[in-house]
């Protein structure tokens, strides 16, 4: 038994030897396909552009947003789509201790809402429909951020897709908590 135990160990090391050599010309191979398919790629990607050129308008990229919520929050994701169907890149983290996010990034209780995120510099706390993010953006004004303190029945991720926002304010509000009206609903 034990003869029979240690020749099937040798087998299965010189085994290992040979897949471990079969296993880097495998990914040396990968390597060589990659920078075919990249080549591929960029050279259908300059016919696109060509043919599509007349057709895209030449909007500047949205900046990407982070968005902290915690984890079993449903109307977090949805005010998240809402912001990826007006082009935004979301990232969302989930996050236990929202607590730390909002003292982190100035949102007083008063203020608060479900989710937190951050985008170009800028603290949006909750149901803040993307217009005003994107007026924000472009406005750039010396506030910390915008909110839709609590949560908002009529705002994007409370409601069904597509519906306007109504019936709440949306509130600039500066680092020692000071609050004026950006947007009524
Ligand atoms: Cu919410």
């Amino acid at each position: 038994m034990k003869k029979l135990n240690s020749g099937s160990i040798k087998r299965v090391n010189s085994k290992g030897f040979i897949w471990a050599m079969g296993f880097a010309a495998l990914l040396l191979g990968a390597c060589d396909q990659t920078t075919d398919t990249k080549q591929n790629t960029a050279a259908m990607a300059t016919t696109t552009a060509t043919v599509s050129s007349t057709k895209q308008s030449a909007q500047p990229l949205k900046p990407e947003v982070v968005m902290y919520k915690p984890p079993t929050c449903d109307c977090c994701t949805g005010w998240a789509e809402h912001l990826r169907k007006d082009g935004f890149t979301v990232v969302v983290h989930k996050r236990d201790d929202m607590d730390v996010i909002k003292s982190k990034y100035e949102v007083t209780d008063k203020l608060a809402s479900c989710h937190t995120a951050i985008v170009d510099g800028y603290v949006i706390e909750g149901h803040v429909p993307a217009a005003d993010v994107e007026r924000l953006l472009k406005e750039r004004p010396d506030v910390v951020g915008l909110t839709a303190p609590g949560m908002p029945m009529k705002s994007p991720g409370m409601q069904t897709v597509g519906q306007k926002p109504e019936a709440y304010d949306v509130l600039a509000f500066d680092k020692d908590g000071n609050t004026t009206v950006f947007h009524k609903y």
